[in-house]
């Protein structure tokens, strides 16, 4: 049943007034039809615009290693299947590959992998030191996406200078999780976000539909994710894999993933929500960006061999999922590239908030904006920005 667009525009004046949405009123607005949607992306982008202005940023991908040890139903890289492209870079090709993208003009990279046993060996000292050696050489904001990790991993990366952790729920109804995350403890997944935030880590959690989940269980996701005050959080729809138990189903509008992306900036105003290129490629960024996302990630350099997550080859090759890709449609919709040095000041002040169990840089004091001048944290690697 959708909800009368009369009922919408209630809902978002209450959200843009700052009134609190329950989980029930998140629902409402997650059920929104056509012409309701139009109203939510409409007070979405108003609320990013308090926020972040017209800043976006952009985040480069490197999924170095496509090794992996769990079976997720939904995965491409779940171990055993025959068709995805294996692949585990060296850390000098991973430090190479970061160096271009830092000088393309991206403002984090991030190190992603599946569970890979030879890289999370031996209190995954490999996966260490290629964090640190990323860090050196390019002075970036890194973010790390290596699967669950436990206590001691998380300290290492952080000290090595890794800025984030992400790890996505997928979704925070218990019996949904079983059939995707297949074998890996529901609580075991949630906890490793909590122990990155206890040792200095930001972090990102996020949701994933069109794989058999309601409007109640994305209700339920972001009301959990809000409450998890984590800094960034997405929703990605699902991409069918070959090879996969899942591969015969139809692939899934992105309407679901829209209407999330725009409640999510009404629930969270000032955190960081992605736009994935990984998704839809280049076509599907301005639709991501008109809901109320902030920041273009899956940005993925051409002729390194890289994979995408759930789009292996959509638009790499083709050079459209660059920095120089993804500026034309920033522009047609009003917005720029932020950069940098404002990024890593973001990061900074998140930072600063979280130690002072304080939440993300925030909405309403008027020094959330990112024009304020605050000094970046470091300053390599930056030379391609604007
Ligand atoms: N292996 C790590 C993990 O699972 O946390 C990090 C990489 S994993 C590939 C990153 C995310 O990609 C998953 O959490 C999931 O949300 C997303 N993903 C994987 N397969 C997908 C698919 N077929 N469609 C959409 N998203 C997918
Ligand atoms: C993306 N393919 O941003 C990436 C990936 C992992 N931190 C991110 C899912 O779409
Ligand atoms: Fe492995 Fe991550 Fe894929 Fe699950 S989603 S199979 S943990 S790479």
């Amino acid at each position: 049943m959708t909800t009368p667009v009369a009922e919408i525009r209630e809902l978002c004046v209450r959200a843009l007034e700052g009134g609190a949405l329950d989980e029930a009123a998140l629902g409402r607005l997650l059920a929104a039809d056509d012409e309701g949607a139009e109203e939510l992306y409409a007070a979405a982008r108003e609320q990013r615009a308090r926020q972040f202005g017209d800043g976006v940023f952009l985040y480069g991908f490197v999924y170095f290693s496509t090794y992996c040890r769990n079976a997720c139903a939904f995965c491409y890289y779940r171990v055993g299947n025959p068709e995805s492209p294996r692949y585990r870079k060296t850390p000098d090709e991973v430090v190479a590959i970061c160096r271009d993208l830092a000088a393309s003009g991206v403002d984090l990279l991030d190190l992603t992998m599946g569970e890979d046993p030879v890289l999370l060996d031996d209190g995954a000292v490999r996966l260490v030191e290629l964090v640190g050696a990323v860090v050196e050489a390019t002075g970036l904001p890194v973010m790390v996406s290596p699967g669950v990790v436990d206590d001691a991993v998380l300290r290492e990366l952080r000290r090595r200078g890794a800025d984030w952790y992400a790890l996505y729920q997928e979704t925070h109804s218990p019996e949904l999780y079983a059939r995707l995350r297949v074998g890996q403890p529901f609580e075991y997944r949630a906890a490793a976000r909590a122990a990155a935030r206890a040792v200095g880590l930001l972090v990102e959690d996020g949701l994933l539909t069109g794989i058999g989940d309601g409007v109640a269980d994305r209700a339920h996701s972001i009301a959990v994710m809000r409450a998890g005050d984590w800094q960034q959080v997405r929703v990605m729809t699902f991409v069918p894999q070959a090879g996969t138990p899942l591969a015969a189903t139809p692939p899934p509008a992105d309407g679901d993933e829209l209407r999330a992306i725009a409640v999510m900036r009404l629930a969270m105003p000032d955190r960081l929500i992605p736009a994935s290129l990984d998704v839809d490629g280049i076509r599907g960024l301005e639709r991501r960006l008109q809901a109320g996302a902030n920041v273009v990630t899956s940005i993925v350099p051409p002729t390194t061999g890289l994979a995408g997550v759930s789009q292996s080859e959509l638009d790499i090759e083709e050079g459209h999922r660059t920095v120089a890709g993804v500026l034309p449609h920033l522009a047609r919709l009003g917005l720029r590239h932020a950069g940098p040095a404002a990024y890593a000041a973001w990061v900074e002040r998140a930072r600063r908030r979280a130690a002072a169990g304080d939440g993300a840089p925030g909405a309403g004091d008027g020094r959330s904006r990112l024009e304020d001048g605050a000094p970046p944290a470091r300053g390599g690697g930056t030379e391609g920005a604007e």
